[in-house]
């Protein structure tokens, strides 16, 4: 079994620890970081969440997965980022008002650092006023907002709208995303763009700043 597979099987396992040794050493063994977040991590993940759905593991066994995602993204970060010489700008990134999901945000923030951005995560469950004032405070120009739930989603125009009410309306740009979130729905809450995933955020956020 390859180091990649270890890290998926291990992370689905929540073996936290070992996917951090795992990961650490597919770092030393020359492994592109790209491919041991895709190929390893996501791909653990990816197999987590479509048992989750199936009812075939359970919140408990998710969680732990995902406890072990983080171990294992913490020790990728520096070697994802590393090919940012000096930002380019700053994101302030979060998860909506009542949604406690974190991975897929933290992935975003992990590109957006990798693609050179200083990155301001403000964490989950966040109201729309703490990412306008983030947004003040270290002079931003994206925001990025993410949402799991088909409950919460609807809090992203709640940001949209904040940010049209506040200084920063023009100047700062808002990305939205996360798995129920479209196009359409960018489009409807008037939203300045939408990327499916982490890799997509990172290249929009770059196009939304040039
Ligand atoms: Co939750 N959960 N969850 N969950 N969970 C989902 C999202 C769900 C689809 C599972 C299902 O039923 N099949 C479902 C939502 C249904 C819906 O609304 N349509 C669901 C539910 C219902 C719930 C609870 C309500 C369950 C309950 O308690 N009954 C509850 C809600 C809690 C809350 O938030 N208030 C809940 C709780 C949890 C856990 C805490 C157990 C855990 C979260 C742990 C954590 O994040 N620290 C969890 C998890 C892990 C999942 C699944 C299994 C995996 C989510 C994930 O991390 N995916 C998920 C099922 C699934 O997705 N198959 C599920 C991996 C991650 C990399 O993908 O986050 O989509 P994702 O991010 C992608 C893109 O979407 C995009 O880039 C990322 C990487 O490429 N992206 C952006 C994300 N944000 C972006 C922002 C951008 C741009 C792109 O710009 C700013």
């Amino acid at each position: 079994m390859s180091v990649l597979e270890q890290i998926s099987e291990n992370l689905q396992k929540g073996k936290a620890n070992d996917v951090k040794v795992l990961v650490q050493q597919a770092i030393d063994e020359g492994t592109e970081p790209g491919s041991i977040l895709n190929d390893g991590l996501l791909a653990g993940m990816a197999i987590i969440g479509a048992k989750f759905k199936k009812n075939e593991v359970y919140v408990p066994e998710v969680l732990v997965a995902a406890r072990a995602m983080k171990f294992g993204t913490e020790i990728l970060q520096p070697h994802l980022a590393a090919a940012g010489v000096k930002p380019i700008g700053s994101v302030v990134v979060g998860t909506v008002k009542g949604d406690l999901h974190d991975i897929g945000k933290n992935l975003v923030s992990m590109m957006l650092e990798g693609a050179g951005f200083n990155v301001i995560d403000i964490g989950i469950d966040q109201p729309a006023e703490n990412f306008v004032n983030a947004a003040i405070e270290n002079n931003a120009a994206v925001i990025g907002a993410s949402a799991l739930l088909t409950t919460t989603m609807t809090n992203m125009k709640e940001v949209a709208n904040a940010v049209k009410a506040s200084e920063i309306a023009g100047k700062t740009k808002l990305m939205i995303g996360g798995a129920p979130v479209t196009q359409a729905f960018c489009d409807e809450i008037g939203a300045d763009g939408y990327a499916a995933d982490a890799a997509s955020a990172a290249d929009l956020a770059k196009s939304i700043i040039a």
